[in-house]
Parts: structure tokens; C-alpha cells; sequence
């Protein structure tokens, strides 16, 4: 069971209750007759296992076998709350129309869709059987979580069961476009279903587009940023849900240790031998699933067995397919072509010693798959549409050797994180085959790089970032509910003492949908009020806590990109340790997500020149009283604010300018700015606008929010392509669309910002 310290921590009120189709285990049934109940496989149960070993919980689901009434029983930290279904249910409900409705539907018809109002109103039923029965484990005020495209009606029927709890649900699946969707002839009560809950998390950003999408065409609640505002009907109170997306994950560091044990590594050796140590092994796991891609994969491969461009002899694919839905017609025929199509591969290609093709109609034990992730060369994903894909996290997760490759396919959620993969069009073979040639031949080092930013990614956004992160937005979204907050429009909804304008928020609204956002602000006079003396300055706390907000959130990216040397900045106090950090206006750079582009320290030319650079200017400094050089790892910067007399301070700027002007070969190579009050020399080139450029093109998706108040920002803010939002603070002139006032600004603007795409409030100080 939960302890009251862990759910404090994920920040939930008694004990969460999860609810699914399926419980998470399988039953097993030992020589003796003896029954016990092991995890069973499969997406969902994979993300949430680690979070329920953590916290404990309530689980509802059904236990597997039809007709079958259970007592709850206890496996592990969960309490099981079995929910009995009888065959018509499995087949009208879970058959029908969660897998032969919905999920084409959602996998953007691949399949086509079947629609029955018998399957439908059993549908309706069973998710009534297993709202009640979530209504009667939760504990009063209690959170629920609800899994999944067969329980979207849960929601709404729990709420109104039991007002007092929070509830989330989360969609594993696609959320299809709305002129997709507009097909379901059920599409308004399946929409206002899921609107029960108070967050509605999605794969990725255009799922969540495509819901609010269809709730303002069906629904007719409008929505502002993530947020969706439902009107008063039948007397009910408005409300507010978040609907975002939450990239799920797997645990990365399970899978990585159980890679690395001596067993699995030893039986990794095993397999390359068993399968006659071919020089390349080609892997491929999936449920057998008409949405995986599989036949495209087979096609591929085929293909380049058949044009010679790899050897039979030296190649294996091995293809784990576990069963899945056999009953339903539209797997059963999919299982018949993919059969003949790999006998046909190894009947044309393979020889008494060899099968190129190595198929598995099986389940295979966790140990097994991380053998073969770790035996794989190359790992390929193909699906026509996937929510995210948790096979190819899981494949990196296990390469601790910073070898393989991966191929995936652009149509998995996984595909929006992970960019340093092969990316392919599945449907385009050509283009198939030549990633997979290019994966088979990448040479180690291309494979290093790669490998190294790909488990980057899935290490930094494992799963337990991906509960905590939804939890944490449920948890936020009730405590507003509770404090009467939903009674405000949510485009007043932060009652901010600072008013944005118009403009500016409608921008933000637009940036808070984009699927990856970079967020890059100066420092000095942005986030941090101006001050007589430079090392006072402080970021302010409401911009420092909704820039810790936005980079927490899933596809924002924080930069900071200051004048300042990193050093100075961190000097100040602001935590620097998970964000992009330019300093000395872009001549020093930390953080990216590739972490390959680290600025070396200084060459022997720079220092020898910033040296004769000081020399100069500390002459020249010492003469005036108030005056003070700063000193950087690339340059040095004249500061005037503190000059009594500011005649005096202008007149030092101006000698400096001249004295270094005057610095021979030097004064080439010299570059001067520029600031308030501050004349700043560099004896390496850079820019502001120069590094915002090296950063995006390590997020090339990104739509960039720049905030800055200097004229050396203005470099930054010219290099905005259409889309970006660019903010100047002050009057200056500027090529920015928009302008605030000052820092407090720049703090509420972030914060409306964290507001629009979490849900959460980051209120003023
Ligand atoms: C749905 C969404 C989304 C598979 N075969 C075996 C086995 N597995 C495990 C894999 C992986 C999981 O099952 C499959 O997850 P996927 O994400 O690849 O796909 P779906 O099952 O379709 O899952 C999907 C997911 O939900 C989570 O939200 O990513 O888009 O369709 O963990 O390792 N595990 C073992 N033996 C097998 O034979 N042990």
C-alpha cells in the first residue's frame, strides 16, 4: 500500500487509485494448481510499473479471463480490484468497439473502423461497471487515475459519482484530427466522457491540439493555450481541464541494469551464435499490430535481400511479434500475411544453414528482450501510427555501449524526442531501404554520437518524470478547482497585477500549442533588475520559478543568453544546472541537449591578445573614480553606471573606445559593444544572435520565445524567423513585435506562459 510520505511527495490525497482495461498481471497457473499472479506485458503496465512500485496503489481493472468474479488480492506495493467482465462484454466492448472502433479510428484508420450501437452500448455499460467500481475503492478526495482509449467515459461517469475526487486520464493512443474523429457517431458523448476529468494527458502536443480541436467544434468550450473552459450546463458549475500532452517514458535505469548484468550480456553473445553469428542482426518488436508497420518492414527488407545490397548470409531480422487481439478479424488476417510473407523471404533467400528471417509468434521474457536489444545492431521501428512507442526507448535505454542504430518511424510519438534517429516515412519503402542500408553500414563513431544524445533524451525524460509531471499538473488543476479559481475566464485566470497586452497574449496563446518551444532570455534587465553594482544583481523569483516551471514541462527548452561569463552569472545565485547557458554574449555555451557543443577555453592567441586588452584598459579605468573593469574569460567590459558625474563616465568610454582602437594588429580582432552604461571589448567573436542560431539548430522544431532589454539582444531579436515571438523590455527601439515594461513583466509574461501550457499558476511575489 501507499505510505502517506510518498503520496505527499507525488503530492496526491490518500491512496491513488489506478484504473485499466486490463489489471497489470497475468495469472499462472503452477504444476500443483497453485494460481499466482505475475506482471504481464505490454505499454501500459511497462510506464506504470515503477510508479505504482513507488507509490502503491488501488488498481481496477479486469482480471483477464471472462466470467470470472474475483475478491480483491494483494500483488506486490497494489491492492487488485478485479472487475468481472462476461463474454459478451469482451466482445462487445473490448473486441468491438475499443479495438475494432476506436483504435482504427485513432490510428488514423488504417483499419477500417467498425461502428455498432449494440458495441456502443455495451461500451457505455462496462464503463459504468468500472466507474463504480472506482467510486467504491477511492478514498474521499482522493486522486484517480484513469488509462486509456477503452475507459474515455470513466471520467465523467466517476465525477459524478463522486464530485470530491481528482481525477486524470490518460490517452496511451493518437488522438485522431477532427475530421477524422467527426466519423464517430458517439463523438460528442466520448469528448464530454473524457472532459470528466481534470487533466487529460496526451503522446504529444498535436493529440492534445486535435482534442481541444474537437471539444470546441462538439462541445462548444472554448479553449485558451492547453487549458479548456467548459460552460455551465444542467445547472453544473464551469470548469476547467487541462488538456496537454506528457510524453510517457519507460525506466531507463531499470532497463540499463538489467542490460548490463553478466547474464544478459552472456546471453546477448548467445544469441549473435545461435543465429550463426551473422555479421548484422536486425530487430524488430511489436505487438503483432496492423498499426506497427510490420508488412512495410518485411516489404523493406525483402527488397534489399533482393537487390544484393546485403548478403542473405549476413544478415538477420529477427521479428518478435506478440500475439495480440487474435479474435478480432482484422489481426487474424494481418497474422496470415505476415506469415507468408516471412516464409516467402526465407523460402527465396535462406539456405538449410540460414534463415534471414527469424520470426517469433511469441512473448518473450524481459530478460530475452533486453539480450536481443543488446545483440541488435540496428533497431527498426516502422509504425504507420504509434501514441508513442516504448520498444525503441527501451532499445536505447540498453545500449550503455553507445552502439546501435535506430530506425523510426516520423509516425510515433517517439519520433518528436527523439530527432537524432534515422527518421522514415514507412510508407515510402525507398526511403526505407536506404535508412536501413544506412543504419546496417554506420560506421561506430556516427553510431557514438548518435546513441550518446538519443539515451540523453529518454534518461532525462524517464517515466518517473513523466508521472510525477502529470500528477503534479492534476494535483495543480484541483487545488485551483477547489479555490473557486474556475469561476474566472482562464484568460484572466493568473489575476496578475501586470496586464500584457492583447498582442502579446495572443502570441503567447499561439507559442503555449507549439510542440517544442525554446524559451531564451537575457539575464541583466530582463530577468534581473538593473542595479547600481552588477554583482548585486538577482534573477527575480517569480521569472526564476516559472523558467524552472516551463523547462520542467515536456518540449520546452529554457536558454539563458547573457553578456555576462557564466561564471558571473552563476555568481548571482540563479541555477544554472538545467538550463542552456550562453555567456560572454555567446562566445561560451553549456547545456545543449547534444552537449557536444561545449565553447574550449581560450587559445594562446586569445589570452596573449585579452591580456595586452586588460593592460590597456586597466590604465585607463584606475583614472576614474567610480569606474570598473570587469573581466571575462574572453574580453573585459568597461562599466560607467557607477561615475558620479556621467560626463565623466561617457568620456572614459570614449578614451577606451580610442585606446584600443589604437591597439594595432590587435584592434582587429577586437570586438567592441555597446550596453547601458558598459563599453565591452572581446577578443572572441560571437554574438547573441549568433549562438541563439547554434542553439536552435540542436532544436530545429523549436519556435523561440526571446526576451531581452539591450541593444546587443537586438541581434537575437533580427534573427527571429516568422512564428518566433520576440519581446523587447524598455522603450528602446527595437525590430521586436512586442514590448514590456520591465522584469516584473518579464515574470508575469513567463509565468502566463507556464499558465497557458502546464495549467499550472506561478503567482507574483
Ligand atoms: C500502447 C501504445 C504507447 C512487447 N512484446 C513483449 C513485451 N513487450 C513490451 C515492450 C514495450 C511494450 O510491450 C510495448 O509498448 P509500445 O509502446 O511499443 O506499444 P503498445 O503495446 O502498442 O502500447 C503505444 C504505449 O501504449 C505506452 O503508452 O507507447 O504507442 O500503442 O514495453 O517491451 N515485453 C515482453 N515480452 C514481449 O514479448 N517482456
Amino acid at each position: 500500500m501507499s505510505t502517506p510520505e510518498a503520496n505527499e511527495a507525488a503530492g496526491t490525497v490518500g491512496t491513488l487509485v489506478v484504473v485499466s482495461n486490463r489489471l497489470p498481471v497475468d495469472r499462472v497457473t503452477g504444476d500443483d494448481g497453485v494460481v499466482t499472479w505475475r506482471p504481464s506485458p505490454g505499454g501500459l503496465v511497462t510506464a506504470m510499473e515503477p510508479v505504482v512500485r513507488d507509490l502503491g496503489c488501488v488498481w481496477v481493472g479486469w482480471p483477464g479471463n471472462v466470467d470470472e468474479e474475483l475478491a480483491p488480492f494483494n500483488v506486490d506495493s497494489m491492492e487488485l480490484r478485479p472487475v468481472s467482465l462476461d463474454a459478451q462484454d469482451f466482445t462487445e466492448y473490448y473486441e468491438g468497439f475499443s479495438n475494432d472502433t476506436i483504435w482504427p479510428l485513432y490510428h488514423d484508420v488504417i483499419s477500417a473502423p467498425a461502428y455498432h450501437r449494440e458495441w456502443w452500448d455495451r461500451y457505455v455499460a462496462v464503463n459504468r461497471k468500472f466507474a463504480l467500481a472506482a467510486a467504491e475503492a477511492a478514498e474521499p478526495g482522493a486522486t484517480v487515475w484513469v488509462h486509456d482509449y477503452q475507459l474515455q467515459l470513466v471520467p465523467a461517469m466517476l465525477r459524478e459519482a463522486r464530485p470530491d475526487l481528482i481525477i486524470g486520464f490518460f490517452l496511451h493512443i493518437p488522438f485522431p484530427a477532427a475530421g477524422l474523429f467527426s466519423q464517430l457517431p458517439w463523438r460528442r458523448k466520448v469528448l464530454e466522457g473524457m472532459l470528466g476529468a481534470d487533466v487529460i494527458g496526451f503522446q504529444r502536443v498535436v493529440d492534445a491540439a486535435n482534442f481541444r480541436a474537437s471539444v470546441r467544434r462538439y462541445v462548444g468550450a472554448p479553449s485558451s493555450g492547453n487549458v479548456i473552459l467548459l460552460p455551465e450546463r444542467d445547472g453544473s458549475e464551469k470548469r476547467r481541464v487541462l488538456a496537454q500532452d506528457f510524453p510517457i517514458s519507460i525506466d531507463a535505469n531499470a532497463f540499463q541494469t538489467l542490460a548490463q548484468s553478466a547474464k544478459v550480456r552472456k546471453r546477448a553473445r548467445e544469441i549473435r551464435r545461435e543465429l550463426g553469428n551473422p555479421k548484422r542482426i536486425m530487430l524488430g518488436v511489436d505487438r503483432l499490430d496492423y498499426t506497427k508497420g510490420i508488412r512495410h518492414r518485411l516489404k523493406a527488407f525483402a527488397e534489399i535481400l533482393r537487390d544484393g545490397e546485403v548478403a542473405a548470409s549476413d544478415i538477420t531480422l529477427v521479428q518478435v511479434a506478440s500475439p495480440s487481439r487474435e479474435r478480432v478479424e482484422a489481426y487474424r488476417q494481418l497474422r496470415d500475411e505476415i506469415e507468408i510473407t516471412v516464409s516467402r523471404i526465407n523460402g527465396d533467400h535462406g539456405t538449410i544453414a540460414h534463415s534471414p528471417v527469424m520470426y517469433l509468434h511469441q512473448g518473450v521474457p524481459r530478460e530475452e528482450m533486453a539480450a536481443l536489444y543488446l545483440a541488435a545492431d540496428v533497431l527498426v521501428v516502422t509504425s504507420l501510427r504509434d501514441g508513442m512507442n516504448l520498444v525503441a526507448k527501451e532499445y536505447l535505454a540498453c545500449r550503455s555501449d553507445e552502439q546501435g542504430v535506430l530506425v523510426l518511424s516520423e509516425f510515433t510519438g517517439a519520433a518528436d524526442e527523439l530527432r537524432r534517429a534515422l527518421l522514415v516515412n514507412p510508407h515510402d519503402i525507398d526511403g526505407l531501404k536506404a535508412a536501413m542500408l544506412q543504419a546496417l553500414r554506420m560506421p561506430p563513431r556516427e553510431q557514438r554520437q548518435r546513441m550518446k544524445a538519443l539515451r540523453k533524451v529518454v534518461f532525462r525524460n524517464d517515466v518517473a518524470r513523466w508521472s510525477e509531471s502529470f500528477l503534479r499538473a492534476v494535483e495543480a488543476q484541483a487545488a485551483q478547482w477547489r479555490t473557486n479559481a474556475a469561476e474566472t475566464d482562464p484568460a484572466l485566470m493568473v489575476n496578475d497585477p501586470v496586464f500584457l497586452s492583447p498582442g502579446l497574449d495572443s502570441a503567447l496563446l499561439r507559442l503555449s500549442a507549439e510542440q517544442s518551444i525554446l524559451v531564451a532570455c537575457d539575464f541583466d534587465g530582463t530577468l534581473a533588475p538593473i542595479v547600481p553594482r552588477p554583482d548585486d544583481a538577482r534573477i527575480s523569483p517569480r521569472a526564476e520559478r516559472a523558467l524552472a516551471a516551463l523547462n520542467e514541462a515536456p518540449g520546452v527548452h529554457v536558454a539563458l543568453i547573457s553578456g555576462r561569463s557564466i561564471e558571473s552569472l552563476s555568481a548571482t545565485g540563479v541555477q544554472l544546472d538545467e538550463w542552456i547557458v550562453a555567456g560572454s554574449h555567446g562566445a561560451e555555451l553549456v547545456g545543449l541537449p547534444d552537449a557536444q557543443l561545449v565553447t574550449g577555453a581560450p587559445s594562446a592567441e586569445e589570452r596573449g591578445r585579452l591580456a595586452r586588452l586588460t593592460e590597456v584598459l586597466q590604465g585607463l579605468v584606475a583614472l576614474t573614480p567610480g569606474a570598473r573593469l570587469e573581466l571575462k574569460p574572453y574580453g573585459c567590459a568597461v562599466h560607467v553606471r557607477q561615475v558620479s558625474d556621467s560626463v565623466v563616465g561617457d568620456r572614459l568610454l570614449a578614451e577606451a573606445a580610442a585606446a584600443v582602437a589604437d591597439m594595432g594588429e590587435d584592434a582587429s580582432q577586437i570586438q567592441s559593444r555597446t550596453g547601458k552604461r558598459v563599453l565591452e571589448f572581446s577578443v572572441r567573436r560571437a554574438s547573441k544572435g549568433e549562438v541563439l542560431g547554434i542553439i536552435r539548430a540542436e532544436l530545429p522544431d523549436a519556435t523561440v520565445l526571446f526576451v531581452g532589454d539591450d541593444d546587443t539582444d537586438e541581434e537575437a531579436l533580427q534573427s527571429l524567423r516568422p512564428g518566433d515571438v520576440g519581446v523587447r523590455v524598455g522603450d528602446a527601439p527595437t525590430v521586436a513585435e512586442y514590448r514590456v515594461a520591465d522584469p516584473e513583466a518579464v515574470a508575469a509574461l513567463l509565468s502566463r506562459l507556464v499558465n497557458v501550457r502546464t495549467g499550472h499558476v506561478i503567482g507574483s511575489d
